[in-house]
Protein backbone atom coordinates (compact mmCIF):
# COMPACT_ATOMS: atom_id res chain seq x y z
CA UNK A 1 0.00 0.00 0.00
CA UNK A 2 1.35 3.33 -0.95
CA UNK A 3 2.40 5.34 2.43
CA UNK A 4 0.08 8.41 1.23
CA UNK A 5 -2.73 6.05 2.02
CA UNK A 6 -1.83 5.27 5.16
CA UNK A 7 -3.41 6.90 8.22
CA UNK A 8 -1.64 9.52 9.94
CA UNK A 9 -0.48 7.02 13.22
CA UNK A 10 1.37 5.06 10.68
CA UNK A 11 3.88 7.83 10.12
CA UNK A 12 3.79 8.74 13.96
CA UNK A 13 4.97 5.20 14.96
CA UNK A 14 7.57 4.40 11.85
CA UNK A 15 8.98 8.20 12.65
CA UNK A 16 8.76 7.42 17.24
CA UNK A 17 12.56 6.64 16.92
CA UNK A 18 11.17 3.41 18.26
CA UNK A 19 8.84 4.72 20.31
CA UNK A 20 10.66 7.59 22.11
CA UNK A 21 8.78 10.11 19.99
CA UNK A 22 9.71 13.61 21.82
CA UNK A 23 8.23 12.57 25.19
CA UNK A 24 10.90 14.02 27.07
CA UNK A 25 10.40 17.04 25.71
CA UNK A 26 6.50 16.91 25.97
CA UNK A 27 7.06 16.25 29.68
CA UNK A 28 9.74 19.08 30.76
CA UNK A 29 7.40 21.39 28.68
CA UNK A 30 6.06 23.44 31.97
CA UNK A 31 3.66 25.61 30.03
CA UNK A 32 1.19 22.95 29.42
CA UNK A 33 -0.65 19.96 31.24
CA UNK A 34 -0.51 17.96 28.33
CA UNK A 35 2.34 16.31 25.73
CA UNK A 36 2.23 17.01 22.24
CA UNK A 37 -0.19 15.35 19.77
CA UNK A 38 2.16 12.72 17.92
CA UNK A 39 3.49 11.94 21.48
CA UNK A 40 -0.36 10.97 22.81
CA UNK A 41 -0.13 8.30 20.31
CA UNK A 42 3.33 6.85 21.23
CA UNK A 43 2.63 7.15 24.73
CA UNK A 44 -0.26 4.79 24.75
CA UNK A 45 2.60 2.08 23.86
CA UNK A 46 3.89 2.93 27.07
CA UNK A 47 0.62 2.24 29.00
CA UNK A 48 -0.84 5.84 29.34
CA UNK A 49 -3.55 7.97 27.53
CA UNK A 50 -4.16 11.56 28.18
CA UNK A 51 -7.46 12.48 29.47
CA UNK A 52 -8.79 16.13 30.51
CA UNK A 53 -11.95 16.19 32.95
CA UNK A 54 -14.91 16.38 30.90
CA UNK A 55 -17.19 17.20 33.77
CA UNK A 56 -15.60 20.66 33.67
CA UNK A 57 -15.13 21.36 30.14
CA UNK A 58 -17.59 23.57 29.85
CA UNK A 59 -17.00 25.99 32.50
CA UNK A 60 -13.33 25.62 31.55
CA UNK A 61 -14.12 27.01 28.22
CA UNK A 62 -16.77 29.67 29.03
CA UNK A 63 -13.88 30.97 31.77
CA UNK A 64 -11.34 30.68 28.52
CA UNK A 65 -9.05 28.09 30.48
CA UNK A 66 -7.74 25.34 29.48
CA UNK A 67 -9.01 21.95 29.92
CA UNK A 68 -7.56 19.97 32.89
CA UNK A 69 -5.40 17.31 31.46
CA UNK A 70 -4.64 14.29 33.39
CA UNK A 71 -3.30 10.88 32.65
CA UNK A 72 -4.86 7.59 32.92
CA UNK A 73 -2.07 4.61 33.81
CA UNK A 74 -2.71 0.82 33.26
CA UNK A 75 -0.86 -1.88 34.49
CA UNK A 76 0.40 -5.41 32.34
CA UNK A 77 -0.57 -7.86 34.82
CA UNK A 78 -1.03 -11.49 32.43
CA UNK A 79 -3.50 -13.63 34.09
CA UNK A 80 -4.30 -10.46 36.35
CA UNK A 81 -1.73 -11.26 39.39
CA UNK A 82 -0.15 -9.35 41.82
CA UNK A 83 1.65 -9.94 45.16
CA UNK A 84 -0.12 -8.70 48.34
CA UNK A 85 3.43 -6.53 48.67
CA UNK A 86 2.09 -5.11 44.97
CA UNK A 87 -1.16 -4.05 45.91
CA UNK A 88 0.03 -2.12 49.06
CA UNK A 89 2.54 -0.44 46.30
CA UNK A 90 -0.22 0.11 43.98
CA UNK A 91 -2.78 1.19 46.88
CA UNK A 92 0.06 3.75 47.82
CA UNK A 93 0.74 5.02 44.71
CA UNK A 94 -3.01 5.06 44.04
CA UNK A 95 -3.58 7.51 47.00
CA UNK A 96 -0.33 9.76 46.63
CA UNK A 97 0.05 9.77 42.58
CA UNK A 98 -3.86 9.52 41.45
CA UNK A 99 -7.66 9.78 42.18
CA UNK A 100 -6.99 7.03 44.57
CA UNK A 101 -9.52 4.76 42.97
CA UNK A 102 -8.17 1.60 41.98
CA UNK A 103 -10.14 0.58 38.81
CA UNK A 104 -9.76 -2.92 37.76
CA UNK A 105 -10.82 -3.46 34.59
CA UNK A 106 -12.67 -5.60 32.33
CA UNK A 107 -8.84 -6.66 30.99
CA UNK A 108 -7.68 -8.38 33.92
CA UNK A 109 -6.04 -5.11 35.18
CA UNK A 110 -5.86 -1.98 37.25
CA UNK A 111 -5.79 1.53 36.01
CA UNK A 112 -5.51 4.69 37.59
CA UNK A 113 -6.79 8.08 36.84
CA UNK A 114 -5.71 11.85 37.35
CA UNK A 115 -2.19 11.42 37.11
CA UNK A 116 -0.83 15.41 36.32
CA UNK A 117 1.93 15.53 33.98
CA UNK A 118 4.45 15.84 36.58
CA UNK A 119 3.55 12.35 38.51
CA UNK A 120 4.06 9.93 35.50
CA UNK A 121 7.76 9.26 36.26
CA UNK A 122 7.21 9.23 39.59
CA UNK A 123 4.44 6.79 39.15
CA UNK A 124 6.57 4.27 37.02
CA UNK A 125 9.20 4.52 38.85
CA UNK A 126 7.00 3.27 42.02
CA UNK A 127 5.68 0.86 39.84
CA UNK A 128 8.98 -0.57 38.50
CA UNK A 129 10.42 -0.73 42.53
CA UNK A 130 7.01 -3.15 42.86
CA UNK A 131 8.31 -5.08 39.90
CA UNK A 132 5.16 -3.89 37.75
CA UNK A 133 5.36 -2.03 34.43
CA UNK A 134 2.94 -0.58 32.01
CA UNK A 135 4.54 -1.57 28.70
CA UNK A 136 2.46 -2.07 25.70
CA UNK A 137 -0.93 -1.88 27.41
CA UNK A 138 -2.24 0.61 24.78
CA UNK A 139 -1.36 0.91 21.38
CA UNK A 140 -1.20 -0.95 18.45
CA UNK A 141 0.53 -3.98 19.90
CA UNK A 142 0.07 -7.28 21.84
CA UNK A 143 -2.25 -5.79 25.24
CA UNK A 144 -2.91 -7.37 28.53
CA UNK A 145 -3.01 -11.55 28.02
CA UNK A 146 -6.47 -12.59 29.80
CA UNK A 147 -6.56 -16.20 31.84
CA UNK A 148 -9.33 -17.60 33.32
CA UNK A 149 -8.97 -16.31 36.67
CA UNK A 150 -10.17 -18.82 39.34
CA UNK A 151 -7.63 -21.57 40.09
CA UNK A 152 -10.26 -23.71 41.37
CA UNK A 153 -11.79 -24.18 38.18
CA UNK A 154 -9.10 -26.90 36.88
CA UNK A 155 -6.22 -28.80 38.95
CA UNK A 156 -3.86 -27.23 35.31
CA UNK A 157 -4.81 -23.70 36.19
CA UNK A 158 -1.12 -22.82 36.92
CA UNK A 159 0.23 -24.30 33.85
CA UNK A 160 -2.47 -23.02 31.86
CA UNK A 161 -2.01 -19.66 33.67
CA UNK A 162 1.78 -20.05 32.56
CA UNK A 163 0.94 -19.54 29.14
CA UNK A 164 0.02 -15.71 29.66
CA UNK A 165 3.14 -14.75 31.01
CA UNK A 166 5.04 -16.34 27.94
CA UNK A 167 2.29 -14.93 25.39
CA UNK A 168 3.18 -11.65 27.00
CA UNK A 169 6.72 -11.75 27.28
CA UNK A 170 6.86 -12.90 23.97
CA UNK A 171 5.16 -10.63 22.36
CA UNK A 172 6.61 -7.41 24.16
CA UNK A 173 8.15 -4.77 22.03
CA UNK A 174 12.26 -5.37 21.90
CA UNK A 175 12.62 -1.01 21.95
CA UNK A 176 14.35 0.02 25.44
CA UNK A 177 12.30 3.56 24.98
CA UNK A 178 10.34 2.51 28.34
CA UNK A 179 13.18 1.99 30.52
CA UNK A 180 15.16 4.81 29.03
CA UNK A 181 12.13 7.42 29.78
CA UNK A 182 10.89 6.56 32.72
CA UNK A 183 13.08 4.53 34.56
CA UNK A 184 16.42 6.57 33.39
CA UNK A 185 18.32 3.54 32.18
CA UNK A 186 21.23 4.50 29.99
CA UNK A 187 20.91 4.95 26.37
CA UNK A 188 21.64 1.41 24.31
CA UNK A 189 24.45 3.16 22.07
CA UNK A 190 24.31 0.11 19.55
CA UNK A 191 20.61 0.61 17.89
CA UNK A 192 20.75 -3.44 16.99
CA UNK A 193 19.93 -4.53 19.82
CA UNK A 194 16.36 -3.00 19.46
CA UNK A 195 15.94 -4.22 16.23
CA UNK A 196 12.11 -5.62 16.58
CA UNK A 197 11.93 -8.75 13.84
CA UNK A 198 7.99 -9.11 15.12
CA UNK A 199 6.58 -5.71 15.17
CA UNK A 200 9.23 -4.19 13.38
CA UNK A 201 9.04 0.04 13.33
CA UNK A 202 5.51 -0.36 12.55
CA UNK A 203 3.86 -1.99 14.76
CA UNK A 204 0.48 -3.56 13.85
CA UNK A 205 -1.83 -1.94 12.49
CA UNK A 206 -4.15 -1.82 15.44
CA UNK A 207 -4.35 -3.24 19.02
CA UNK A 208 -4.10 -6.63 19.30
CA UNK A 209 -6.03 -8.75 22.24
CA UNK A 210 -5.34 -12.26 23.46
CA UNK A 211 -7.12 -14.35 26.01
CA UNK A 212 -7.29 -17.84 27.47
CA UNK A 213 -9.98 -19.43 28.60
CA UNK A 214 -10.54 -22.72 30.58
CA UNK A 215 -13.58 -24.55 29.83
CA UNK A 216 -16.44 -25.14 31.06
CA UNK A 217 -15.97 -22.00 32.18
CA UNK A 218 -15.92 -18.52 29.55
CA UNK A 219 -15.03 -15.92 32.09
CA UNK A 220 -12.46 -14.42 29.74
CA UNK A 221 -15.11 -13.81 27.08
CA UNK A 222 -12.49 -15.78 24.71
CA UNK A 223 -14.10 -15.31 21.36
CA UNK A 224 -13.90 -11.32 22.00
CA UNK A 225 -10.42 -11.72 21.71
CA UNK A 226 -8.45 -11.34 18.47
CA UNK A 227 -6.47 -14.94 19.41
CA UNK A 228 -8.78 -17.02 21.60
CA UNK A 229 -6.54 -20.14 23.18
CA UNK A 230 -9.24 -22.59 24.61
CA UNK A 231 -7.71 -24.85 26.90
CA UNK A 232 -8.29 -28.65 26.07
CA UNK A 233 -8.08 -30.50 29.58
CA UNK A 234 -8.81 -34.30 29.37
CA UNK A 235 -8.37 -36.03 32.82
CA UNK A 236 -6.79 -33.44 34.35
CA UNK A 237 -4.13 -33.24 32.24
CA UNK A 238 -3.70 -30.49 29.69
CA UNK A 239 -3.80 -31.40 25.74
CA UNK A 240 -3.27 -28.65 24.19
CA UNK A 241 -4.98 -25.65 22.60
CA UNK A 242 -7.83 -24.04 20.14
CA UNK A 243 -7.05 -21.94 18.53
CA UNK A 244 -9.39 -19.05 17.65
CA UNK A 245 -8.98 -15.81 16.07
CA UNK A 246 -11.02 -12.76 14.80
CA UNK A 247 -12.28 -11.97 17.50
CA UNK A 248 -13.26 -8.14 18.22
CA UNK A 249 -16.28 -6.07 18.96
CA UNK A 250 -16.01 -2.72 19.12
CA UNK A 251 -18.93 -0.73 16.01
CA UNK A 252 -19.20 2.66 15.04
CA UNK A 253 -22.58 4.16 15.06
CA UNK A 254 -23.65 4.98 11.55
CA UNK A 255 -21.16 2.97 10.29
CA UNK A 256 -22.11 -0.05 8.37
CA UNK A 257 -18.63 -1.59 7.77
CA UNK A 258 -17.89 -2.01 11.07
CA UNK A 259 -19.04 -4.79 13.29
CA UNK A 260 -18.42 -6.84 16.22
CA UNK A 261 -17.29 -10.56 15.37
CA UNK A 262 -16.70 -13.73 17.76
CA UNK A 263 -13.43 -15.47 17.54
CA UNK A 264 -13.54 -18.47 14.40
CA UNK A 265 -11.71 -21.57 15.96
CA UNK A 266 -9.22 -22.56 13.23
CA UNK A 267 -7.75 -25.68 14.55
CA UNK A 268 -5.73 -27.65 17.57
CA UNK A 269 -2.25 -27.09 18.63
CA UNK A 270 -0.71 -30.00 20.76
CA UNK A 271 2.43 -28.18 22.39
CA UNK A 272 3.86 -25.12 24.20
CA UNK A 273 6.51 -24.30 21.41
CA UNK A 274 3.65 -25.01 18.64
CA UNK A 275 1.49 -22.63 20.34
CA UNK A 276 3.64 -20.00 20.77
CA UNK A 277 4.79 -20.23 17.46
CA UNK A 278 1.53 -20.03 16.16
CA UNK A 279 0.64 -17.00 18.43
CA UNK A 280 3.29 -15.45 17.25
CA UNK A 281 2.61 -15.93 13.47
CA UNK A 282 -1.26 -14.58 13.84
CA UNK A 283 0.51 -11.43 14.33
CA UNK A 284 2.88 -11.40 11.61
CA UNK A 285 0.21 -12.60 9.24
CA UNK A 286 -1.97 -9.50 11.06
CA UNK A 287 0.98 -6.77 10.30
CA UNK A 288 1.48 -7.92 7.36
CA UNK A 289 -2.22 -8.12 6.03
CA UNK A 290 -4.15 -5.25 8.54
CA UNK A 291 -5.55 -2.34 7.49
CA UNK A 292 -3.14 0.51 7.87
CA UNK A 293 -5.63 3.38 6.08
CA UNK A 294 -8.66 3.11 7.98
CA UNK A 295 -8.27 2.51 11.63
CA UNK A 296 -11.73 1.62 12.12
CA UNK A 297 -11.08 -1.43 10.17
CA UNK A 298 -8.11 -2.45 10.91
CA UNK A 299 -8.63 -5.03 13.81
CA UNK A 300 -7.78 -8.57 12.94
CA UNK A 301 -11.23 -9.51 12.17
CA UNK A 302 -11.59 -7.58 9.09
CA UNK A 303 -8.15 -8.97 7.88
CA UNK A 304 -9.79 -12.07 8.86
CA UNK A 305 -12.86 -11.43 6.70
CA UNK A 306 -10.74 -9.82 3.74
CA UNK A 307 -8.98 -12.77 3.08
CA UNK A 308 -10.90 -15.70 4.09
CA UNK A 309 -10.61 -18.06 7.16
CA UNK A 310 -9.27 -21.18 4.81
CA UNK A 311 -6.53 -18.82 3.48
CA UNK A 312 -5.63 -17.37 6.78
CA UNK A 313 -5.50 -21.03 8.32
CA UNK A 314 -3.22 -22.14 4.79
CA UNK A 315 -1.20 -18.55 5.24
CA UNK A 316 -0.76 -19.22 9.08
CA UNK A 317 0.09 -23.22 8.34
CA UNK A 318 3.12 -21.96 5.91
CA UNK A 319 4.41 -19.61 8.44
CA UNK A 320 4.60 -22.13 11.19
CA UNK A 321 5.79 -25.08 9.08
CA UNK A 322 3.25 -27.57 10.75
CA UNK A 323 -0.46 -28.35 10.01
CA UNK A 324 -3.28 -27.35 12.54
CA UNK A 325 -5.36 -30.51 13.78
CA UNK A 326 -8.55 -30.55 14.02
CA UNK A 327 -10.30 -28.19 17.14
CA UNK A 328 -10.84 -30.56 20.05
CA UNK A 329 -14.17 -30.86 21.37
CA UNK A 330 -14.94 -28.99 24.89
CA UNK A 331 -17.81 -27.15 26.39
CA UNK A 332 -18.40 -23.85 27.89
CA UNK A 333 -21.30 -24.08 30.15
CA UNK A 334 -21.40 -20.46 32.30
CA UNK A 335 -18.85 -17.30 32.50
CA UNK A 336 -19.93 -15.85 35.98
CA UNK A 337 -17.34 -15.18 38.99
CA UNK A 338 -18.05 -17.79 41.73
CA UNK A 339 -18.35 -15.00 44.67
CA UNK A 340 -17.55 -16.20 48.35
CA UNK A 341 -14.96 -18.86 49.86
CA UNK A 342 -13.93 -21.54 48.02
CA UNK A 343 -11.46 -23.92 47.81
CA UNK A 344 -9.12 -25.86 45.21
CA UNK A 345 -7.91 -29.74 44.79
CA UNK A 346 -4.93 -28.51 47.03
CA UNK A 347 -6.73 -27.01 49.68
CA UNK A 348 -6.07 -23.39 49.33
CA UNK A 349 -8.81 -20.99 49.69
CA UNK A 350 -9.97 -17.86 47.60
CA UNK A 351 -12.33 -15.71 48.12
CA UNK A 352 -14.22 -13.51 45.29
CA UNK A 353 -15.28 -10.51 46.45
CA UNK A 354 -17.50 -8.24 44.13
CA UNK A 355 -16.50 -5.19 42.99
CA UNK A 356 -19.60 -2.85 41.52
CA UNK A 357 -17.73 -1.90 37.69
CA UNK A 358 -14.37 -2.80 39.65
CA UNK A 359 -14.04 0.76 41.50
CA UNK A 360 -12.10 -0.38 44.75
CA UNK A 361 -12.60 2.55 46.90
CA UNK A 362 -14.01 3.18 50.70
CA UNK A 363 -18.09 4.31 50.73
CA UNK A 364 -20.97 4.46 53.15
CA UNK A 365 -21.68 0.75 52.38
CA UNK A 366 -18.21 -0.81 52.62
CA UNK A 367 -14.50 0.26 53.36
CA UNK A 368 -13.29 -2.00 50.45
CA UNK A 369 -9.83 -0.07 49.41
CA UNK A 370 -9.62 -0.49 53.52
CA UNK A 371 -9.69 -3.74 53.85
CA UNK A 372 -7.72 -4.57 50.83
CA UNK A 373 -4.81 -2.64 52.30
CA UNK A 374 -5.19 -4.78 55.70
CA UNK A 375 -5.73 -8.25 53.74
CA UNK A 376 -2.46 -7.50 51.77
CA UNK A 377 -0.71 -6.31 54.73
CA UNK A 378 -1.32 -9.22 56.76
CA UNK A 379 0.58 -11.62 53.76
CA UNK A 380 -1.59 -13.94 53.84
CA UNK A 381 -3.45 -13.70 49.91
CA UNK A 382 -2.49 -12.99 46.64
CA UNK A 383 -4.63 -10.76 44.50
CA UNK A 384 -6.18 -12.24 40.84
CA UNK A 385 -8.27 -9.67 39.04
CA UNK A 386 -11.29 -11.23 37.24
CA UNK A 387 -12.56 -10.20 33.80
CA UNK A 388 -15.55 -9.19 35.44
CA UNK A 389 -14.10 -6.32 36.90
CA UNK A 390 -14.14 -8.65 40.76
CA UNK A 391 -11.27 -9.57 42.96
CA UNK A 392 -10.59 -12.92 44.36
CA UNK A 393 -8.35 -13.14 47.18
CA UNK A 394 -6.15 -16.00 46.50
CA UNK A 395 -4.20 -18.54 47.85
CA UNK A 396 -5.10 -18.33 51.20
CA UNK A 397 -3.79 -21.39 53.67
CA UNK A 398 -6.13 -22.80 55.55
CA UNK A 399 -4.67 -21.72 58.66
CA UNK A 400 -5.50 -18.32 57.67
CA UNK A 401 -9.25 -18.32 56.50
CA UNK A 402 -10.00 -16.76 59.46
CA UNK A 403 -7.67 -14.18 59.73
CA UNK A 404 -8.87 -12.84 56.11
CA UNK A 405 -12.65 -13.60 56.83
CA UNK A 406 -12.32 -11.59 59.83
CA UNK A 407 -11.06 -8.42 57.85
CA UNK A 408 -13.58 -8.75 55.10
CA UNK A 409 -16.13 -8.53 57.67
CA UNK A 410 -15.21 -6.10 59.76
CA UNK A 411 -15.12 -3.76 56.72
CA UNK A 412 -18.77 -5.01 55.35
CA UNK A 413 -16.61 -6.84 52.40
CA UNK A 414 -18.56 -9.91 52.79
CA UNK A 415 -22.07 -8.08 53.46
CA UNK A 416 -21.35 -5.80 49.71
CA UNK A 417 -21.00 -9.60 48.10
CA UNK A 418 -23.68 -11.14 49.77
CA UNK A 419 -25.95 -8.66 49.94
CA UNK A 420 -25.59 -7.50 46.29
CA UNK A 421 -28.77 -8.77 43.57
CA UNK A 422 -27.77 -11.62 41.44
CA UNK A 423 -28.24 -8.94 38.10
CA UNK A 424 -26.15 -6.43 39.80
CA UNK A 425 -23.33 -9.27 40.12
CA UNK A 426 -23.86 -10.18 36.84
CA UNK A 427 -23.38 -6.36 35.35
CA UNK A 428 -20.32 -4.38 34.08
CA UNK A 429 -20.61 -0.90 32.70
CA UNK A 430 -17.31 0.57 31.14
CA UNK A 431 -15.48 3.93 32.54
CA UNK A 432 -17.00 6.43 30.05
CA UNK A 433 -17.73 9.62 31.75
CA UNK A 434 -15.77 11.74 33.25
CA UNK A 435 -12.28 10.81 31.73
CA UNK A 436 -12.73 8.79 28.53
CA UNK A 437 -13.08 11.16 25.63
CA UNK A 438 -14.77 8.55 23.00
CA UNK A 439 -17.49 8.24 25.61
CA UNK A 440 -21.23 9.49 24.50
CA UNK A 441 -22.72 8.72 27.75
CA UNK A 442 -22.57 7.90 30.94
CA UNK A 443 -22.10 4.18 31.96
CA UNK A 444 -20.18 3.32 35.64
CA UNK A 445 -21.88 6.15 37.35
CA UNK A 446 -25.15 5.22 36.06
CA UNK A 447 -25.13 1.67 35.91
CA UNK A 448 -25.45 1.01 39.76
CA UNK A 449 -28.87 3.57 40.06
CA UNK A 450 -30.04 1.64 36.77
CA UNK A 451 -29.74 -1.59 38.26
CA UNK A 452 -31.82 -0.34 41.60
CA UNK A 453 -34.89 0.59 39.35
CA UNK A 454 -34.15 -2.79 37.67
CA UNK A 455 -34.32 -5.22 40.54
CA UNK A 456 -37.83 -4.69 41.47
CA UNK A 457 -38.86 -5.09 38.15
CA UNK A 458 -37.56 -8.69 38.02
CA UNK A 459 -38.54 -9.44 41.88
CA UNK A 460 -42.33 -8.17 40.37
CA UNK A 461 -41.85 -11.02 37.45
CA UNK A 462 -40.49 -13.75 40.37
CA UNK A 463 -37.40 -13.39 38.22
CA UNK A 464 -34.88 -12.04 40.94
CA UNK A 465 -32.72 -15.93 41.32
CA UNK A 466 -32.42 -15.54 37.24
CA UNK A 467 -28.35 -15.46 35.91
CA UNK A 468 -28.83 -13.15 33.87
CA UNK A 469 -25.99 -11.13 32.18
CA UNK A 470 -26.27 -7.03 31.66
CA UNK A 471 -23.70 -4.81 30.46
CA UNK A 472 -23.56 -0.96 29.28
CA UNK A 473 -20.96 1.40 27.73
CA UNK A 474 -20.93 4.81 27.17
CA UNK A 475 -20.18 4.41 23.04
CA UNK A 476 -20.35 1.59 20.91
CA UNK A 477 -16.66 0.87 21.07
CA UNK A 478 -17.68 -1.93 23.66
CA UNK A 479 -14.91 -1.71 26.22
CA UNK A 480 -17.91 -4.15 28.83
CA UNK A 481 -18.21 -6.35 25.75
CA UNK A 482 -22.03 -5.16 26.03
CA UNK A 483 -22.80 -6.99 22.14
CA UNK A 484 -21.97 -10.40 23.90
CA UNK A 485 -24.63 -9.52 26.94
CA UNK A 486 -27.76 -10.95 27.44
CA UNK A 487 -28.93 -7.35 27.85
CA UNK A 488 -26.30 -4.81 26.32
CA UNK A 489 -26.87 -0.76 26.64
CA UNK A 490 -24.98 1.29 24.35
CA UNK A 491 -24.47 4.49 24.86
CA UNK A 492 -26.23 6.72 21.80
CA UNK A 493 -26.31 10.14 23.45
CA UNK A 494 -26.42 12.04 26.88
CA UNK A 495 -28.79 9.70 28.55
CA UNK A 496 -29.64 7.29 25.57
CA UNK A 497 -28.95 4.06 24.67
CA UNK A 498 -29.79 1.56 22.02
CA UNK A 499 -30.96 -1.77 23.99
CA UNK A 500 -29.58 -5.19 22.86
CA UNK A 501 -31.19 -8.09 23.50
CA UNK A 502 -30.15 -11.95 23.04
CA UNK A 503 -26.97 -13.12 23.25
CA UNK A 504 -25.91 -16.06 25.39
CA UNK A 505 -25.05 -16.58 29.05
CA UNK A 506 -21.75 -18.23 27.79
CA UNK A 507 -20.70 -16.00 25.21
CA UNK A 508 -20.57 -17.64 22.43
CA UNK A 509 -23.33 -15.42 20.44
CA UNK A 510 -23.76 -12.07 19.58
CA UNK A 511 -26.90 -10.16 20.73
CA UNK A 512 -28.58 -7.56 18.49
CA UNK A 513 -30.28 -4.40 18.48
CA UNK A 514 -33.85 -4.70 20.00
CA UNK A 515 -34.46 -0.93 20.33
CA UNK A 516 -32.79 2.41 19.24
CA UNK A 517 -31.55 5.22 21.43
CA UNK A 518 -33.96 4.72 24.82
CA UNK A 519 -34.50 7.09 27.71
CA UNK A 520 -34.46 5.06 31.01
CA UNK A 521 -38.25 5.40 30.97
CA UNK A 522 -38.44 3.55 27.98
CA UNK A 523 -35.41 0.98 28.93
CA UNK A 524 -37.86 0.28 31.91
CA UNK A 525 -40.54 0.02 30.07
CA UNK A 526 -39.16 -2.07 27.59
CA UNK A 527 -37.62 -4.48 30.13
CA UNK A 528 -40.65 -5.04 32.28
CA UNK A 529 -42.53 -6.11 28.92
CA UNK A 530 -39.90 -8.55 28.11
CA UNK A 531 -39.40 -10.07 31.74
CA UNK A 532 -43.31 -10.43 31.73
CA UNK A 533 -43.27 -12.41 28.18
CA UNK A 534 -40.22 -14.01 29.62
CA UNK A 535 -41.37 -15.56 32.83
CA UNK A 536 -45.38 -16.24 30.91
CA UNK A 537 -43.56 -17.94 27.83
CA UNK A 538 -40.24 -19.13 28.40
CA UNK A 539 -39.60 -22.80 27.90
CA UNK A 540 -38.27 -25.07 30.74
CA UNK A 541 -35.21 -23.68 32.47
CA UNK A 542 -34.62 -21.60 29.37
CA UNK A 543 -32.53 -18.78 29.69
CA UNK A 544 -33.15 -15.16 29.12
CA UNK A 545 -30.78 -14.35 26.22
CA UNK A 546 -32.03 -17.68 24.80
CA UNK A 547 -35.54 -16.28 24.89
CA UNK A 548 -34.53 -13.14 23.80
CA UNK A 549 -32.65 -14.43 20.83
CA UNK A 550 -35.80 -16.11 19.62
CA UNK A 551 -38.02 -12.91 19.83
FE1 LIG B 1 -11.60 0.04 25.73
C1 LIG B 1 -10.73 2.80 23.97
C2 LIG B 1 -11.45 1.77 28.59
C3 LIG B 1 -11.68 -2.86 27.42
C4 LIG B 1 -12.66 -1.55 22.89
N1 LIG B 1 -11.12 1.95 26.19
C5 LIG B 1 -10.74 2.93 25.31
C6 LIG B 1 -10.25 4.17 26.07
C7 LIG B 1 -8.78 4.02 26.28
C8 LIG B 1 -10.60 5.52 25.43
C9 LIG B 1 -9.57 6.11 24.51
O1 LIG B 1 -9.19 5.48 23.50
O2 LIG B 1 -9.14 7.23 24.79
C10 LIG B 1 -11.03 3.99 27.40
C11 LIG B 1 -10.43 4.66 28.61
C12 LIG B 1 -11.48 5.06 29.61
C13 LIG B 1 -10.92 5.52 30.89
O3 LIG B 1 -11.08 6.72 31.21
O4 LIG B 1 -10.35 4.71 31.62
C14 LIG B 1 -11.20 2.49 27.43
N2 LIG B 1 -11.45 -0.45 27.65
C15 LIG B 1 -11.50 0.41 28.69
C16 LIG B 1 -11.62 -0.31 30.01
C17 LIG B 1 -10.87 0.37 31.15
C18 LIG B 1 -13.11 -0.46 30.36
C19 LIG B 1 -13.42 -0.85 31.78
O5 LIG B 1 -14.26 -0.14 32.37
O6 LIG B 1 -12.88 -1.82 32.29
C20 LIG B 1 -11.07 -1.69 29.60
C21 LIG B 1 -9.58 -1.77 29.76
C22 LIG B 1 -9.06 -3.10 29.36
C23 LIG B 1 -7.61 -3.30 29.67
O7 LIG B 1 -7.29 -3.47 30.84
O8 LIG B 1 -6.82 -3.33 28.73
C24 LIG B 1 -11.42 -1.71 28.11
N3 LIG B 1 -12.00 -1.89 25.22
C25 LIG B 1 -12.12 -2.92 26.10
C26 LIG B 1 -12.79 -4.03 25.49
C27 LIG B 1 -13.15 -5.34 26.16
C28 LIG B 1 -12.10 -6.39 25.95
O9 LIG B 1 -11.04 -6.13 25.38
O10 LIG B 1 -12.34 -7.51 26.35
C29 LIG B 1 -13.10 -3.64 24.19
C30 LIG B 1 -13.92 -4.44 23.15
C31 LIG B 1 -13.20 -5.59 22.60
C32 LIG B 1 -12.44 -5.23 21.37
O11 LIG B 1 -11.35 -4.67 21.50
O12 LIG B 1 -12.94 -5.47 20.29
C33 LIG B 1 -12.58 -2.29 24.03
N4 LIG B 1 -11.64 0.53 23.76
C34 LIG B 1 -12.15 -0.25 22.76
C35 LIG B 1 -12.09 0.49 21.52
C36 LIG B 1 -12.55 -0.01 20.13
C37 LIG B 1 -11.44 -0.76 19.45
C38 LIG B 1 -11.76 -1.09 18.02
O13 LIG B 1 -11.57 -2.22 17.61
O14 LIG B 1 -12.18 -0.19 17.29
C39 LIG B 1 -11.56 1.76 21.83
C40 LIG B 1 -11.31 2.93 20.87
C41 LIG B 1 -10.08 2.79 20.06
O15 LIG B 1 -9.26 1.91 20.24
O16 LIG B 1 -9.95 3.61 19.16
C42 LIG B 1 -11.29 1.75 23.25
FE1 LIG C 1 -15.05 4.95 26.68
FE2 LIG C 1 -16.68 3.89 24.91
FE3 LIG C 1 -14.85 2.37 26.07
FE4 LIG C 1 -16.88 3.18 27.48
S1 LIG C 1 -17.00 1.85 25.67
S2 LIG C 1 -14.74 3.30 28.13
S3 LIG C 1 -17.29 5.17 26.63
S4 LIG C 1 -14.43 4.04 24.72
Amino acid sequence: MSENNQSPIEKVKKQSDALRGSIVESLGDEITGAIREDDQAVIKFHGMYQQDDRDRREERAEKKLDRIYTFMIRLRLPGGFLTPQQWIATHDIAGENSTGVIKITTRQTVQLHGLIKSNIKPTIQAFSEAKLDSIATCGDINRNVLCSSHPKESPVHEQVFAYADKISELLMPKTKAYYEIWLDEEKIADKKEEEDPLYENRYLPRKFKIAIAIPPNNDVDVFANDIGLIAIIKKNQLLGFNLAIGGGLSTTHGNPDTYARLGTEIGFIDSEEKTLKAVYEVLTIQRDYGNRSDRKLARLKYTVDKVGVAWFREELERRIGFKLQEPAAYEFTQRTDHYGWQANDKGLWYYTAFIENGRVLDDETAALKTALLEVAKTGKANFRFTCNQNLILSDIKAKDKDTVNTILEKFHVIKLTEGASRIRKNAMACVALNTCPLALAEAQRYMPSLITKIEPLLEKHGLANEDIIMRMTGCPNGCARPYIAEIGFVGTALGKYNLHIGGDNKGTRLNKIYKESLDEEHILMELDHLFGAFKKERKNGQQFGDFANAL
